[in-house]
């Protein structure tokens, strides 16, 4: 099953860093810069397809096949690497730096001066299909050696308890709803962005003091759709050989249905959603 270290409370895989210790500490003394953009979520909520997004509003809609970990790091994977994984110098990269975290909100790098806060996209998801994508992930971390190798009825009940990379979703995705109304903060909805992809590419665009041509819009939206963005398959792959991207599965909302029995449906019912009832927090489960 996975192993992970608890870096500042927060369940990271092993297989990220060999230095827990170390990496607390580059995330607590992380200089962040009023320019950063973070893209914040909790794991497979549509991370990959919100990065792309800004990364090509703040490209005018270039297509780069340069693999997106390069173009937009990962925080906690990419900080303080001792491993095989790669390492990334955050202080050496020019600005506007563009960052992506699983980071809860009271762990993720912020500016203690209030005039000098940086921007957070966040990003949600349904938990039930969260959890059938997050499933399937861990076939990927399998190769690494780290893992989850057990069957779907398992892997429910550990994402239910918490027992995975990033600890519950719930309390990760209201920490962040919390901040919703915060200036530097803009929560956005996975099913939000399925139903309307041109309309949130401007409402990402405007949050980041861009004014993009109605046609650009477009065009960011047809390039980052699913189907656009399995044409440049190869910027989301580990391993330029694998066959698919790991990042680029389904794509669909209401997938969990075909692995929820009525009991865990009643479960999750239960112990996930009871848990933002009454929050304003809502999701669809289908298209
Ligand atoms: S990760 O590992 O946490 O960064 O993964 P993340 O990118 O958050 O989530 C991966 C899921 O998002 C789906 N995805 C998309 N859906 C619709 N449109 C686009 N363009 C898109 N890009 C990625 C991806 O397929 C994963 O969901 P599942 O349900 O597994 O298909």
């Amino acid at each position: 099953s996975e192993k992970y270290w608890n870096v500042l409370g927060v369940n990271i895989p092993d297989i990220f860093t060999n230095d827990p210790a170390l990496l607390a500490d580059y995330i607590v003394y992380f200089d962040t810069r009023a320019d950063d953009v973070f893209v914040v979520s909790y794991p497979k909520s549509g991370t990959t397809w919100v990065q792309e997004i800004v990364w090509q509003i703040y490209n005018e809609g270039a297509i780069s096949s340069e693999k997106q970990i390069y173009r937009f790091p990962f925080l906690e994977d990419t900080a303080c690497n001792m491993s095989e994984h790669m390492q990334i110098d955050f202080k050496a990269l020019p600005s506007p730096r563009l960052i992506k975290s699983h980071l809860t909100y009271s762990t993720t790098p912020r500016s203690a001066n209030k005039d000098d806060q940086c921007k957070y996209i966040y990003v949600a998801r349904n938990p039930k299909d969260v959890a059938v994508s997050y499933f399937h992930f861990t076939e990927h971390w399998k190769k690494e050696g780290n893992g989850y190798n057990g069957p779907w009825e398992f892997f429910s009940k550990l994402f239910i308890e918490g027992n995975v990379g990033w600890n519950f979703w719930n309390d990760h995705v209201l920490g962040w709803w919390k901040q919703k109304d915060d200036p530097n903060v803009l929560f956005l909805k996975y099913e939000d962005l399925h139903k309307d992809l041109p309309s949130n590419v401007r409402r990402i665009a405007n949050f980041l003091n861009k004014t993009l041509s109605d046609e650009l819009i477009n065009r960011i939206a047809e390039q980052c759709s699913f189907k656009g963005m399995k044409k440049n398959e190869i910027s989301y792959k580990f391993e330029s050989e694998e066959k698919t991207s790991p990042y680029l599965r389904k794509g669909v909302v209401g997938g969990w249905k075909s692995y929820f029995t009525p009991e865990l449906n009643e479960r999750f019912e239960k112990e996930v959603m009871e848990k933002i009832k009454g929050t304003g927090l809502e999701f669809d489960f289908e298209a």
